[in-house]
């Protein structure tokens, strides 16, 4: 690995990469929350566009989780099937991360037959390795609806804390992981009845047997997120455990065994997702290359599985897997300074919501601005309009608006040609250029936050030349001015362009230039001459009485809070 002044993604030899970028595949029995969109699809999104951009080979993968016991008791609840269930949510989600902009070069299911074909050769690899046996587990049963409970399917009081609806799977209210037979008063999710134990065969992968190959792996990772490496480093010396990757319900890939009617645990095929996705590109070969980088973005509560039981999968299943070679994890979005931002709780607001209420770009800004990078951060509506009404747009949209409206006016609608250029002039163009740098460091640090800030420090400087230099004032100098304002301007718009990619591509449109395609183009200059838009504001301000509207209306999401009634009888 080598760190030429942060640029992580070129050899010493200058060799480059490509990239597998994955976006954590959300799941399908909800509609998704900005805590999604702000840990995993935003900033893998922004990371994808700048490589792009730099003339990497790049698949940015994404899609949608639709196994597992969570999807199967929605879809209960709901009195629909699961299929139903997700076709419906998948529909939703798609639309709704396509309206932010966030745009994956796939973004496919996990109920795809390709799927769970792939699913099921990977394990027979697993399985031809010796990382799997079968073994004899306890099991809840429940008579009344003839059926194993796994995770959710149970609830009962925690043995740990006392509360008493802890889940079969973990206890929500002190954190602890658990297995159903651990709970106290164990009853059934679906009638409510005691269930009973009984033994059952189940799959295992032999996770504890990779303790010390990913122990030096995950060592090695210096340049992960912190949080990340540290995360995994000491769950590892703890020791790994094997997991039970049977679960005995229909909704999943089916485990290839003979007379098994158990389905894979979804974190099993999941993660397999990126796999199967990336095969449907036409590019999973990329898998097996040397040269392709593997980055998965991801919520923190999801660090175990891409630090230590995926990569051990991928080492389990040989064939030569490129091992992730950068986890990025964020933190939790807490909503209004208070409670978490949870779609399970009915906290927050959801992606179509905001969709409705502003253009993507004013969220990917916010967001952005407020990234979960090292710490839990928090969504205030106040904080929200007062980042869009002075940062976007007393800022950036009036900066570009009066250049290019003194364009119009004083120049005929063309780029002045400049004259000799003062100190003032030299140092906002050399700003440029220092912006480029730090933005280009930033962006390939994944710092995508410090990297927003860098760019909006340049909107800062030129509208603080103009200002000062007050073309308006200064008839003679204003030419030079303006030509050097427009070229600010032009920088900017392709720095946006990861951020913002639907105000870039206006502002480009304004500036009488093509859509961005090389990040380079930042630094090119903007020859005199050519030809410049008329401009419409890019930002509109917000008002304090839509903010109250807001605040009361998105105090929490009824259809959360609906799911939270007792399920009723089957
Ligand atoms: N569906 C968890 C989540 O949405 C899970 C991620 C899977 S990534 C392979 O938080
Ligand atoms: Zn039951």
């Amino acid at each position: 690995m080598f760190f030429i002044s942060g640029a992580l993604y070129y050899t010493a030899n200058g060799d480059s990469f490509r990239y597998i970028v994955t976006a954590a595949l959300p799941y399908v029995n909800n509609v998704p929350h900005l805590g999604h969109l702000i840990s995993t699809l935003l900033p893998a999104d922004v990371y994808s566009r700048f490589l792009k951009l730099q003339g990497n080979e790049v698949v940015y993968i994404c899609g949608t989780d639709e196994y597992g016991t969570t999807t199967e008791i929605a879809a209960l609840k709901q009195g629909i099937t699961p299929k139903e269930l997700t076709d419906k949510y998948y529909a939703i989600d798609r639309e709704a991360f396509d309206r932010m902009d966030c745009k994956p070069d796939i973004f496919s299911r996990t109920s795809d037959p390709a799927h769970t074909r792939l699913v099921q050769s990977f394990y027979e690899s697993v399985k031809k390795n010796g990382y799997s046996y079968k073994k004899n587990i306890e099991q809840l049963y429940c008579d009344r609806d003839q059926r194993f409970l796994p995770d959710r399917f149970v609830e009962g009081t925690c043995p740990h804390c006392g509360f008493e609806q802890a889940k079969g799977d973990q206890c929500e209210s002190c954190g602890k992981v658990l297995r159903p037979t651990e709970l106290i008063k164990p009853r059934c999710t679906i009638c409510g009845t005691t269930p009973h134990v009984r033994k059952e065969e189940h799959v295992f992968f032999a996770l504890s047997k990779l303790q010390d190959k990913l122990y030096k792996f995950v060592g090695a990772q210096t340049h992960w997120f912190p949080s990340s490496r540290n995360f995994a480093l000491s769950w590892i010396k703890e020791g790994l455990e094997d997991i039970d990757i049977q679960r005995d319900i229909k909704w999943g890939v089916p485990i290839p065994e003979a007379g098994s009617t158990g389905v894979f645990y979804s974190w099993f095929d999941a993660p397999l997702g990126y796999v199967t996705f990336t095969e449907q590109l036409g590019k999973g070969s990329w898998w097996h290359d040397s040269k392709t980088r593997l980055v998965h973005f991801i919520g923190k509560d999801n660090i175990a599985f891409h630090t230590m039981f995926f990569p051990g999968m991928l080492i389990a299943a040989g064939d030569n897997y490129v091992l992730p070679w950068m986890v990025a994890s964020y933190e939790f979005l807490n909503w209004e300074g208070g409670e978490k931002f949870s779609k399970s709780r009915g906290v927050g607001l959801t992606v179509p919501d905001a969709n409705q209420l502003y253009p993507a770009d004013y969220w990917r800004y916010y967001l952005l601005s407020i990234l979960t990078e090292k710490k839990d951060a928090n969504f205030s509506w106040e904080d929200f309009q007062a980042k869009i009404n002075t940062e976007l747009n007393d800022t950036l949209g009036n900066f570009l608006q009066r250049t290019l409206v003194f364009t119009q006016n004083s120049f005929g609608g063309k780029v002045p040609t400049p004259g000799e250029l003062t100190a003032a002039d030299k140092s906002a163009l050399l700003a440029i250029d220092t912006a480029f740098e730090k933005v280009s460091k930033h962006l390939g640090d994944i710092e995508l936050k410090s990297a927003l800030e860098e760019v909006m420090g340049l909107a800062r400087t030129g509208n603080q030349y103009l200002q000062a230099e007050a073309p308006w004032k200064n008839k003679e100098r204003s030419n030079t001015i303006i030509y050097v304002s427009l070229n600010v301007a032009s920088a900017l718009s392709v720095l946006l362009a990861p951020f913002l990619p639907s105000t870039s591509e206006k502002m480009r449109g304004y500036l009488g230039a093509k859509p961005v395609r090389d990040w380079e183009d930042a630094k090119e200059r903007v020859k005199a001459g050519r030809a410049i838009g008329k401009p419409e504001p890019l930002f509109k301000k917000i008002e304090a009485k839509e903010i109250a509207e807001y605040r009361k209306k998105y105090a929490g999401v009824p259809e959360a809070k609906a799911e939270k009634k007792k399920p009723e009888k089957k």
